[in-house]
């Protein structure tokens, strides 16, 4: 045992999913606490994780990814009140992700949404206590739903071989579902729901494995897996920042507007959806500062742990940068942002003051890990 893992919090507090165990045991050198519950990660350090995201197959424990289960005659009515997506009309092997809103129009989280069955909904959620909204509107409006956390842990099959992996291990056909969309596949004679989802953009899948004890499956994948060069990893800060993907607490903070977070395409506001932050999301439509991919000169930067004030080239406040990392493909330094109006165009120079000193930046067209940069 290291001196990590002699620190490892033990307390039941923290939960540990089904996966757990496996994935502590494939060599992660720290945790990530998200919804109460600990994840394994950094396995062969952060470069090395990305590298290897990037070219194979990696397990990903993403547990901590619970779902609230909305069950019942009012499933959806519920669902549809707490989002301005209108999601009235998705198909049965649908998943959509919604920005959740308050009544001020303002982000409680961003899940992905899964359609289990007409009457019967999982909301994958990002870091919040996003049940109490569900059960709190649920009895106040007296709607026929029941509202749970079920026990339901994703495990991610992200990378360029995990199509090859999936057909191995669940068969072709559950290759074939496009993107967002899933099938059952057997488990143990257990069907499960598995989605072409996920936190990354190398492509892969999301397992909602149900069950009390995720090794057996674990080791089958890994097994499977050998020529495939499958390793245990888990959502990696670099290539997620580079592809754009937003986090929740981070980029995403509880005062912000979907607009402002950039996802006002999920945004239906000339439906009449339900949504309890319709009317406060009309009014908000044009928002004055927006998530922006910008990039960061100089070498790799700190670790951030707060975040950074972003400042025009004369020094005037702009804004602030919520997430950052190496992007080692590219060979930049890419930077989330919350950009004020007046900065946030293609090419504009700012100032970004890291907790170790000012860097030159410059607001991107494009996160390059859409290759629109
Ligand atoms: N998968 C599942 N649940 C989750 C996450 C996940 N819950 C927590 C967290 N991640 C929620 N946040 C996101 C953020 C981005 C995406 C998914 C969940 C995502 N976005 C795609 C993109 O931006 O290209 C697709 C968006 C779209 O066009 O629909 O995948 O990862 N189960």
């Amino acid at each position: 045992m290291n001196d990590t893992v002699s620190r490892m919090p033990l307390t039941v507090r923290m939960r540990r999913s089904p996966f757990f165990a496996r994935s502590h045991a494939a060599g992660a050198q720290g945790y990530i606490v998200y919804n109460n519950m600990l994840i394994a990660t950094d396995f062969e350090g952060a470069e090395a994780d990305y590298r290897h995201l990037k070219r194979a197959v990696q397990l990903w424990d993403v547990g901590c990814e619970r779902q609230i289960e909305i069950a019942g005659p009012d499933a959806l009515k519920l669902v549809q009140l707490s989002t301005p997506r209108d999601i009235r009309r998705i198909a049965d092997d649908q998943c959509v992700y919604i920005p959740t809103v308050d009544g001020d129009g303002c982000m409680t989280n961003d899940p992905v949404l899964v359609k289990v069955a007409d009457d019967r909904y999982w909301v994958s959620i990002a870091d919040s206590d996003q049940i109490l909204f569900y059960k709190g509107v649920a009895a106040a409006l007296k709607l026929n739903v029941s509202v749970f956390e079920p026990e339901v842990a994703p495990l991610g099959i992200q990378g360029p071989n995990a199509d090859a992996l999936v057909a191995r291990v669940f068969g072709e056909a559950a290759t074939r579902i496009g993107f967002f969309r899933h099938t059952r596949v057997d488990v143990d004679g257990t069907p499960m729901i598995l989605a072409r989802s996920g936190y990354s953009l190398q492509g892969g899948y999301e397992l909602y494995f149900e069950g009390g004890d995720g090794s057996v499956l674990w080791e089958r994948l890994v097994d499977a897996g050998q020529d495939l060069d499958v390793k245990a990893g888990s959502p990696c800060q670099a290539e997620r920042v580079e592809g754009g993907l937003l986090s929740y607490l981070s980029d995403i903070t509880p005062d912000m507007t979907p607009f402002e977070a950039g996802l006002g395409r999920f945004c239906h506001l000339d439906a009449d959806t339900g949504c309890l932050g319709l009317a406060a999301l009309r009014a908000k439509r044009e928002p004055v500062r927006q998530v922006r991919p910008i990039e960061i000169d100089g070498d790799a930067l700190p670790p951030m742990t707060a975040f950074w004030p972003l400042t025009s080239a004369d020094g005037a406040p702009a804004g602030r940068v919520s997430s950052a990392a190496r992007s080692w493909s590219y060979g930049l330094n890419i930077g989330i942002a919350l950009v004020d109006r007046a900065h946030w165009d293609a090419g504009v120079a700012l100032r970004v003051v890291t907790s170790e000193g000012e860097r030159d930046a410059r607001v991107l067209s494009g996160f390059p890990g859409r290759g629109s940069a």
